[in-house]
């Protein structure tokens, strides 16, 4: 697995071009799903992709740790915010190193230098721009979900990012007077039509800023997880104003009067890349306040598409999330950055299936450049005596052509960001190879003595072309392509190599190929996503089977108090979608313990019409024997499924208890027949 790319301090610095890239700073109130570990890997494949031609990449991500969301679901987990964040952003790092994320700097929100850094800007901004920032009474709505102000009045409003209804908010606040940027920013993206991409974004950001642009508050005061204004604590920053500002503290904005050295060197960021709902704080609040501060402006702000579940956006709080740890363990971390890239066109929003993702994995991974990667390597080995072949000349010249075209096509689509286009180029390469070979069958020239230099010719045009591919491929696909550069028996670093710097015949003949570690196994479709979802589950719900109505005890939380499962706008359900629920009144049989799991039993459940078997989290508050005769309330109509190899038929209702999420079984106070329903 590869390092994170952390640079030593002190590193001297080259005099390539610079290419500062940031992803979005991620809430650390829950851990990190496939949404989030989506733009984090589209940024590696950037990162790497520049790398490799030839910039000096500086590459941030980190940890927004401030605010209420935090604030609040700590509390709910009874334990202070920086406990939880402690040991949440854990969980990003861990992530990030699985997936083999080759970021150079993290900044967590809560960190000293950040703190630092954020009064510094403010301090900077009162005295380059003093009338940008004044006092004033607010009185509004506001999401603590997406820490947005929605609304200057007491009206009810709901979100325009979640669709939850906003909280009423009425206290003394900072302001940034953002209706006096109007005329920089349509400066700005007059001047630099780049600045927001995909263009259709940079027109709705126009729109919004040609509307009119209202002050916006950047503290609060009856919020205490957050950073002091500078000489006034009784407020802090607002979350936005705070997290914003990270993207200069992650390279060494808080130190000296004008940043490190590194700061010096990387600033301003080539590409913020974010998810299109926070468009607006990186295109309009952001340059404002770097305006305002007198900052050289970043030069581009990507707004991707989402990631949808079953047609919604992917979201921690409505439950409908898949995470990336089950899909690496099961096919590889390439397997995840490939179907990612290669499924939607980046930009735009694109679903997310496990299906698909297995159909993708077998199709063009297994079969078409692992197994490529296999039969080219074993035929060199077989054929040539394990080195690369002698050709006395090239005659055809097809691969050669194709292996330069797609070079520059596959260039040019990933400078565009247009990943799935550059991957369908290469595919094409992967395609010709395989024909190439089924129609030169060098296993028949090789059983021929008068055909032994074709047969060289043949190869080595095969090696070439895989050269290529794992020199075009390496920034999507780094494991697989590390593996088959080394079975080529390269021994420079892949990752050290310009796409531009080499030709078609640079091969030597006659030096050994390398030991190929095959890539990518074939798996079995209904296997491997059952392993995937079983590993989901586990996430989702390692207490077993008992959900409870304040969400799962695990230890990391999803968004404070928002119940699980499929919501409409605001985090409601019709009555239609709580009709869906078949809850009836049961009786415990029987209850017993499972081997080697000490937190579940295993339940026989009289239901009335029939005596079901539940698989439920009770262990840790009761003991097999308590349970026999209570009376409880099952889910009756869940889909069966199985619990550390038991089958399981439903579940027993049950509050979560204190930090712990300990179990309470919910019951009656009057006799109520086995089978009863519920509603
Ligand atoms: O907004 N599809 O943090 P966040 C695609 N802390 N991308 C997704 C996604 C999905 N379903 N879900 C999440 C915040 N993302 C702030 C940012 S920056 C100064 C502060 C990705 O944890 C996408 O990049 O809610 C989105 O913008 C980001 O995660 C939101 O992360």
């Amino acid at each position: 697995m590869t390092e994170p790319y952390f640079r030593p301090p002190g590193q001297p610095k080259s005099h390539k071009p610079t290419y500062y890239l940031t992803t979005p700073i991620y809430y650390a109130n829950s851990r990190p799903h496939v949404g989030s570990a989506y733009t984090t890997i589209v940024c590696d494949v950037i990162a790497r992709h520049k790398r490799m031609c030839n910039y000096d990449v500086a590459y941030l991500t980190g940890t927004d740790e401030h605010g209420v969301n935090i604030e609040r679901a700590a509390e709910k987990l009874g334990i202070s915010p920086s406990e939880l964040v402690d040991r949440n952003y854990k969980i990003f790092i861990d992530l990030w190193k699985l997936l083999g994320i080759s970021y150079t700097n993290f900044i967590r929100t809560t960190s000293t230098q950040h703190a630092v850094a954020v009064q510094k800007i403010v301090r900077r901004t009162m005295r380059r721009s003093p009338n940008a920032i004044y006092k004033k009474k607010y009185e509004g709505r506001y999401c603590v979900y997406d820490n947005l102000f929605i609304s200057d009045t007491a009206e009810p409003a709901n979100c325009p990012i979640c669709g939850r209804p906003g909280e009423l908010i009425s206290e003394e606040n900072y302001f940034f007077r953002l209706s006096d940027y109007k005329d920089d920013l349509l400066a700005l993206y007059a001047r630099n039509p780049n600045f927001v991409r995909p263009d259709f974004r940079l027109n709705e950001v126009r729109s919004f800023v040609e509307s009119g642009l209202k002050d916006i508050s950047i503290s609060r005061k009856s919020v205490r997880w957050g950073i002091p204004w500078p000489d006034d604590p009784e407020h802090v920053f607002y979350v936005w104003y705070d997290a914003l500002t990270s993207y200069l503290t992650g390279i060494g904005f808080a130190e000296g009067p004008d940043g490190s050295e590194e700061f010096r060197h990387y600033w301003p960021a080539n590409l913020h890349m974010i998810g299109k709902e926070i468009l607006r704080f990186h295109a309009v609040y952001w340059p404002a306040f770097l305006i305002a501060a007198e900052i050289p402006l970043p030069r581009q702000v990507f707004a991707h598409g989402w990631l949808l579940f079953e047609q919604e956006k992917m979201s921690k709080s409505k439950g409908n999330v898949a995470y990336a740890e089950p899909i690496v363990k099961v096919l590889g971390n390439d397997a995840l950055r490939y179907y990612l890239l290669r499924e939607t066109v980046f930009g735009q929003d694109g679903n997310f299936s496990r299906d698909a993702l297995i159909t993708r994995y077998n199709a063009d991974l297994a079969n078409g450049l692992g197994n490529l990667a296999s039969r080219i390597l074993t035929m060199v080995e077989r054929y040539c005596d394990g080195k690369i072949p002698r050709p006395p000349m090239i005659r055809d010249q097809q691969i050669a052509i194709l292996t330069e075209t797609t070079r520059a096509e596959t260039r040019m689509a990933f400078d565009n960001f247009e990943f799935s286009l550059g991957l369908e180029k290469i595919w094409v390469l992967v395609s010709a190879l395989d024909k190439y070979l089924t129609e030169n069958k060098p296993w028949d020239l090789a059983s021929q003595p008068d055909e032994r230099e074709r047969l060289m010719e043949v190869l080595y045009n095969a090696c070439e072309g895989l050269r290529f591919l794992a020199l075009l491929l390496h920034p999507v696909l780094p494991n697989a392509t590390d593996k088959i550069w080394a079975g080529l028996g390269r021994p420079t670093r892949l990752e050290d190599q310009q796409v531009d710097e080499t030709t078609f015949g640079s091969l030597l003949p006659g030096e050994p190929i390398g030991k190929f570690e095959a890539v990518y196994p074939r798996v079995e479709k209904k296997e491997a996503s059952e392993r995937i979802e079983a590993m989901e589950e586990e996430i989702r719900n390692p207490a077993a089977t008992v959900k409870t109505a304040a969400n799962d005890p695990a230890t990391v939380p999803p968004t404070a108090g928002v119940a699980a499962g499929p919501s409409t706008a605001g985090g409601k359900i019709s009555i239609d979608d709580f009709l869906k629920v078949e809850m009836r009144a049961g009786v415990v049989k029987s209850a017993e313990r499972i081997q080697g799991a000490d937190k579940i039993l295993k339940l026989m459940v009289d239901i009335g019409e029939e005596v079901r078997q539940i698989v439920a989290g009770l262990a840790v508050s009761y003991q097999p024997e308590e349970l026999i005769g209570k009376k409880v309330v099952v889910v009756a109509n869940l889909a069966p499924r199985k619990l550390r190899g038991v089958e399981s038929n439903g579940m027993i209702v049950a509050a979560s208890v204190g930090p712990e999420g300990k179990p309470v079984l919910c019951t009656f106070t009057e006799d109520v027949p086995a089978g009863a329903k519920l509603k």
